[in-house]
């Protein structure tokens, strides 16, 4: 094998790992209510709008990155989040910002 060549497939596989992990890890914006907040499971139940490239609207669970970002949310606000993919396609809200601060009352 010439240098030449050798150069080559160093050079596609070093391109070929880089894109692999920056393919990785994807990012997306959304929009939805707070429809309940469960600590132990670390996770928020959101009816969100459509998110583009990823999903159209429903009410789901979505795992939040830090346990202190349920305690800055109440039922009922409407917030915008932004979504992290990993590899195997789960999905976590890696930050979050309330746009309506409408609490849902609850009457006993
Ligand atoms: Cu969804």
């Amino acid at each position: 094998m010439t240098t030449t060549k050798k150069l080559i497939i160093l050079i596609s596989v070093t391109f070929f790992i880089f894109f692999n992990l920056t393919a990785s890890a994807k990012e997306y914006t959304a929009k939805g209510t707070v429809n309940a907040i469960n600590s132990s499971s670390q996770k928020l139940n959101i009816s969100h709008g459509p998110v583009k490239g990823l999903m159209g609207a429903m009410k789901m669970d979505f795992k939040v990155s830090d346990p202190e970002m349920l305690s800055d949310v109440s039922i009922g606000n409407t917030i915008k989040f932004t979504l992290n993919e990993d590899k195997k396609g789960n999905l976590t809200i890696t930050d979050l910002e309330i746009i309506e601060n409408s609490e849902k009352v609850i009457i006993d």
